[in-house]
């Protein structure tokens, strides 16, 4: 799936009414939306998700967190899709991130940092699957 990724809007910016804020600057960056849905992920499917994690002193945490509230479940297209999106969304630790990116703007901490972004062309596949049975596109 080259030119696409996968992205979460978590429980965090979800509960705080960022939504919307986040969608518009991922379109503002040229970003087309292949597919979105709102969901809920229950802790074992939350702990599916991030099962690469599982070892990590934080696991528990995530998986909670993750399960907390609704996400927004997307499919992201644009040239160099990957790269391009993990720098629009910024550092995992949002103390870290860039000024303008949407962690600097929306996440409070490294646990609850607001988006989530694919890290490879291989995990935008698997993790848009995870979501997606069949992706339409527009
Ligand atoms: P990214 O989401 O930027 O790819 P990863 O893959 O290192 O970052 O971590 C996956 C997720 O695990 C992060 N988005 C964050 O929510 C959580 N996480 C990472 N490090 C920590 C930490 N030290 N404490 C709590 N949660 C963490």
């Amino acid at each position: 799936m080259s030119n696409r990724t996968f992205t979460m809007i978590k429980p965090d910016a979800f509960g705080k009414g960022h939504s919307g804020a986040i969608i518009d600057m991922i379109i503002k960056d040229g970003f087309r939306i292949v597919s979105m849905k709102l969901t809920k992920l229950s802790s074992e499917k939350a702990g599916e998700f991030y099962a690469i994690h599982k070892a990590r002193s934080f696991f528990g945490e995530l998986v909670d967190f993750m399960s907390s509230g609704p996400v927004i479940a997307a499919v992201l297209e644009k040239e160099n899709a990957v790269a391009d999106f993990r720098k629009l969304i910024g550092a995992t630790d949002p103390a870290k991130a860039d000024a303008g990116t949407i962690r600097k703007l929306f996440a409070a901490s490294v646990g609850e940092n607001a988006v989530h972004g694919s890290d490879s062309d291989e995990n935008a596949e698997i993790e848009s699957s995870f979501f997606f049975s069949k992706l339409e596109s527009y």
